[in-house]
């Protein structure tokens, strides 16, 4: 087999895998031994392909490159931001989820921001979900379907020059936002039909695209992913999980105790960071929920050795 041609890994459905590869895309299977090695490629992931004798088209992938990083949900290599998106108001917003996703970016050294879609629904609420996190991420408050105010300038340009990956609840709109963002050159895939953008569609799986069009003044690449309403909190030790909270953990130091979990000592300073508003009384709460959550996992594992 002939080697050397790289490419970027743009979806894999049922073990075939489409590939681009400078201006051009090929369908590969994965190399026996890869598979033996138990890699599973994902979406974003650099690949080395090969071609089989007899033919000039690459159609094997024969190595995965080593990733910058990876992540479990969604499935994607190679992120520089995630981009968390939530309806203001239908699907009811999961802040839970919101809050262990910018966790979890934080865990894989990607960046965040944090789309409020579907604003014409309730715009307060939009607003609200703004007020929680503006200390933790930019928020963008966005209205997907509105073709003459959709409010998705700000989101083109962070997305400008990077590779980012949609992520959050199935039908907050992160398909409808792709769309609005490659002037409907998703559709022109075939991943979507006109029809169906008009009722419900969801995504089955991790696809990259590259934004093109009159936002093309620096390539960027944008994943859109398959939505999720459950997600296994970052596997860290409790007293770690405040480095996560950017409204936080620049007071890091400044408690009474040097190891303050910031969920009720004496001396905290994180109630007051609260009273003025700098970190959301519900974010708050929500923190010690999931502090409490990590105390039991890691108690739970030293008594059994059942594993998480
Ligand atoms: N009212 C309103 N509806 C929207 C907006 N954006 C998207 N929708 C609608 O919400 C529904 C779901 O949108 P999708 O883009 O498919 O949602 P998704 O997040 O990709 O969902 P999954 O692929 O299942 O994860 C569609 O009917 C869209 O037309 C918006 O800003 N306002
Ligand atoms: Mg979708
Ligand atoms: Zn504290």
């Amino acid at each position: 087999m002939g080697a050397g041609r790289t490419g970027t890994i743009l979806k894999g459905v049922g073990g075939l895998y489409t590939v681009y590869s400078s201006g051009e895309t090929f369908e590969c299977r994965l190399r026996g031994s890869i598979r033996l090695e138990g890699i599973r490629p994902v979406t974003g992931d650099n690949v080395v392909l090969e071609t089989e004798p007899g033919s000039s088209v690459p159609s094997v992938i024969g190595s995965v490159l080593p990733r910058r990083n990876v992540l479990v949900r969604p499935r994607a290599a190679n992120i520089d931001q995630i981009v968390l998106v939530i309806a203001s108001l239908s699907p009811a917003p999961d802040l839970f989820l919101v809050d262990k996703l910018l966790i979890a970016a934080g865990v894989a050294g990607t960046g965040a921001v944090l789309v409020i879609n579907k604003a014409d629904q309730d715009e307060a609420a939009a607003a609200d979900i703004a007020e929680q996190y503006k200390g933790a991420a930019q928020c963008i408050i966005t209205k997907a379907l509105d073709s003459d105010d959709h409010g998705l300038e700000p989101l083109l340009a962070a997305l400008k020059g990077r590779t980012s990956v949609l992520a959050g609840q199935s039908g907050v709109g992160k398909s409808t936002i792709l769309n609005m963002l490659t002037d409907g050159a998703y559709m022109a895939t075939g991943s979507i039909s006109e029809k169906t953008l008009r009722g419900r569609h969801t995504t089955r799986h991790a696809e990259l695209f590259p934004i093109s069009g009159k936002y093309a003044d620096e390539p960027s690449f944008i994943i859109d992913s398959p939505g999720f309403s459950l997600l296994e909190l970052e596997d860290i030790a409790p007293r770690d999980l405040s480095a996560y909270y950017p409204e936080v953990y620049n007071h890091e130091g400044e408690c009474r105790f040097q190891d303050c979990s910031h969920t009720g000592e004496p001396g905290c300073f994180v109630p007051g960071l609260v009273e003025t508003g700098a970190f959301h009384p519900e974010r708050y709460e929500r923190y010690k929920v999931l502090y409490r959550e990590l105390e039991t996992r890691e108690k739970n594992k030293y008594k059994n050795k059942r594993g998480l």
